[in-house]
């Protein structure tokens, strides 16, 4: 018995002990690895067998690194690092390329700092690929171009590219509190470990530096911007120092939110006016302290007087006073501020929609040059959909960010299959008409060449082994570098090539999975705020449908405040007869959306207030039309469930589970943000549901006594 347990059973059991641990590990692997799979190649190729690389400088290192993991992973061989002649591979600046390459040369010449040109040339008699930039950071985007293009298709090997970013400044924002917590986080936890920093660098801080660099984010704002005045402190500028030493390599800068207050919390100070000598006086000082930290410090990140944050206006300043003091502060050090436009006061009795633009506008052309004003796509916040922000066009004289969300607050956090791209890229292409036609939202933030631009994106990474809780929602981090880079990308590339990267090169599964990504948008807004609906979630931690409350002390921060559904009709008339917000936007947008005829469906209630019995395009009246839409969200929810069955073959088993019970939490929530919607405008228009919806499954009060107090991304009530 004895021998048989030893001989047989043991081995046995062990065997099956590390399958299953080799399947575990290998799925947080595939989960974690995000679209820096490098999967294993079924054709050969050489190209990394000989690479030219001088590996002195850090990022040359990090290149080093990269090339090496991938190579070993896709084509199962170590490339040898040398300078010698018989390169398969050159990476190289142009500064130290041969007079021979010229042509190569003025290529790459015409590009800006961060560009890159990748070319298939004869060198010593054979086809060699070279990666060529002005600086180390040009190859290292370089180097990932290559590697997506490998990924992509791994038996290429004639290139003939050269990209540069169309932005600056490419940045994610986190919202991660120095306890821990993310505001509006669904990933888990903060990844940052303040305790042990500065001595424990984390390989996940290395991993997260090589996704951000793979598509060009250069840039990370580490905590909330409901911010906390000790990271200014140098008990934590030491943390942070550590931090940006590793993202070094990477070409990533780090940024800090500034508390407005901070001259006072931290400083001692009696006040934080910006006008006052001492005030400035404490900033100078601290920025030069940061730099002394920090070489290449990025800037500040601020959010001031908005929804409760110090800022200049509690002093009687302005926007432009406490802007520009720091930008002051910052400039000898080549520093910038992004000074936040999403503010709204409880003391403004007009639409909220207005408030940015009205702050903000009369002051263009008064910022410091070291300023980016950064605005939200929308002018509420972050809706499943908005029609873009007014004040995009309306400054010329000043330079305007776009800060989007990546993380899901109001897009069923990390459990719905969301992508974004296609939301982003609605907002880029909406033309503003503000300098004629053509003057597109893309246009506006890219600004003039060689002047400071930028995009921010707030995160929605957290210490879960996948990063991002939902395995299609790292698609919406790539995807927001990948337009970060180029404003102009189309979102049905971004989803082809994430997918590729991520899951599988298969032209079926590229074409079925990317048709439910694209139009998974397009269902969110139909399960939760269709026809122009919007701000109609639950109190506090947003998570599920609250159009009836009407109880917040601040009239804005009510959906019935943006609903207006009453016994007439539903919607908010910001036409000329209402709060006129329209007159914000050029004169042909007002006319498109202001007039009944042209104003798109997707549009209709944030313009307009209309009667129930609306007769819409399609003959039906506005209140079937809702119900219609609720549940085509709801179908169109049934049918991404089907089409991810059928992808089953073609991706690893536990990615697909993974994603097929999130899903169904989708399709439960769909159907409740239906329901409750529909139960309670009901008690308004009085009439039966259209015969297309499936009738709810409780009445309003069951929908109304739903409570979460510990739903995630708000401070826990302990
Ligand atoms: O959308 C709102 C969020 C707040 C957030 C704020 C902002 C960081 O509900 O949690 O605060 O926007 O953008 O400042």
């Amino acid at each position: 018995m004895n021998y048989f347990y030893k001989k047989l059973i043991l081995p046995l059991f062990t065997v099956l002990l590390l399958c299953n641990s080799f399947t575990a590990s290998a799925q947080i692997t595939k989960d974690y690895d995000l679209w820096l799979q490098y999967q294993k190649s079924s054709v050969a190729n050489d190209i990394f067998k000989n690479i030219a690389l001088n590996t002195k400088d850090e990022t040359n290192k990090a290149i080093q690194d990269e090339l090496k993991t991938a190579s070993e992973r896709m084509f199962q061989y170590s490339p040898t690092f040398s300078n010698s002649g018989n390169a398969t591979l050159i990476i190289k600046k142009f500064s130290e390329l041969e007079p021979t390459q010229k042509n190569i040369i003025n290529k790459a010449n015409a590009l800006n700092d961060e560009g890159f040109a990748i070319e298939t040339i004869q060198n010593k008699g054979k086809k060699t690929v070279l990666i060529t930039a002005k600086n180390s950071l040009g190859l290292l985007y370089g180097t990932f171009r290559l590697l997506r293009e490998l990924q992509i298709d791994p038996s290429k090997k004639h290139f003939s590219i050269a990209d540069e970013p169309k932005l600056k400044v490419r940045m994610l924002n986190h919202w991660d509190n120095l306890d821990g917590t993310v505001e509006r986080g669904y990933a888990g936890s903060s990844i940052w470990n303040w305790q042990k920093l500065p001595d424990f660098i984390d390989k996940k801080y290395i991993d997260y530096a090589r996704a951000n660099a793979s598509v060009g984010i250069n840039g990370v704002a580490l905590i909330n911007v409901n911010s906390n005045a000790l990271i200014l402190t140098p008990q934590y500028l030491e943390k942070v120092s550590a931090l940006a030493k590793a993202f070094r390599p990477y070409g990533i800068k780090v940024y800090l939110t500034a508390r407005f207050s901070a001259p006072i919390e931290i400083g001692g100070l009696k006040t934080a006016d910006p006008l006052n000598q001492e005030v400035q006086q404490w900033w100078n000082n601290k920025v030069n302290e940061i730099y002394k930290f920090i070489p290449d410090f990025g800037g500040f990140l601020v959010k001031a007087n908005s929804e409760g944050q110090p800022g200049p206006q509690n002093y009687g300043r302005n926007h432009v006073d406490g802007a520009n003091m720091m930008a002051k502060a910052l400039q000898p050090h080549h520093g910038i501020v992004l000074w936040r436009a999403f503010v709204y006061s409880e003391t403004d009795s007009s639409d909220r929609a207005k408030q940015a633009y009205s702050e903000f506008v009369p002051y263009d052309g008064k910022f410091e040059d070291n300023v980016l004003v950064q605005v939200k796509n929308g002018a509420i916040d972050f809706q499943p959909r908005e029609p873009f922000h007014p004040m995009f066009g309306a400054m010329p004289k000043s330079k305007l960010m776009m800060e989007y969300q990546i993380t899901q607050e109001y897009l069923g956090f990390s459990s719905h299959l969301v992508f974004l791209p296609k939301l982003y890229e609605e907002v880029l292409e909406s033309d503003t008409y503000k300098q004629g036609k053509g003057s597109t939202v893309a246009k506006i933030i890219e600004g003039k060449p060689n002047e400071l631009s930028g995009m921010a994106g707030v995160a929605n990474i957290g210490s879960d082994l996948n990063w991002t809780g939902h395995p299609f929602a790292q698609a919406n981090w790539y995807g927001f570098g990948r337009l970060a880079w180029n404003p102009e990308l189309s979102s049905e590339k971004i989803a082809e090539e994430w997918l590729q990267q991520t899951f599988s090169k298969d032209s079926n599964f590229v074409k079925t999975i990317s048709k439910i990504m694209l139009q998974s948008r397009e269902s969110v807004v139909k399960y939760m705020t269709p026809l122009g609906l919007h701000h109609i979630m639950a109190t506090n931690h947003h998570y599920g449908p609250g159009p009836w409350v009407n109880d917040l002390a601040r009239p804005e921060w009510n959906p019935v405040y943006y609903h207006k559904a009453d016994k007439n009709g539903i919607g908010f008339d910001r036409t000329a007869t209402g709060s006129n917000a329209l007159a914000q936007y050029s004169p042909e947008i007002a006319q498109y959306y202001g007039d009944l005829k042209t104003c798109p469906e997707e549009y209709l209630l944030w313009f307009h207030h209309l009667p129930w019995d609306y007769k819409m395009k399609n003959g039906k009246i506005l209140w079937d039309n809702l119900g219609i839409k609720y549940q085509e969200g709801v179908n169109e929810v049934k049918n991404m469930i089907t089409t991810w069955e059928s992808a089953k073959p073609y991706i690893d088993a536990e990615r697909h589970q993974e994603v097929a019970q999130l899903l169904t939490i989708q399709l439960k929530e769909a159907i409740w943000w239906k329901d409750a919607c529909m139960t309670y405008f009901q008690t308004f228009s009085n009439l039966p549901f259209p015969k297309e919806m499936e009738t709810p499954k409780h009445d309003l009060e069951y929908y109304k006594s739903l409570q979460f107090p510990f739903a995630p991304g708000i401070k826990p009530h302990w």
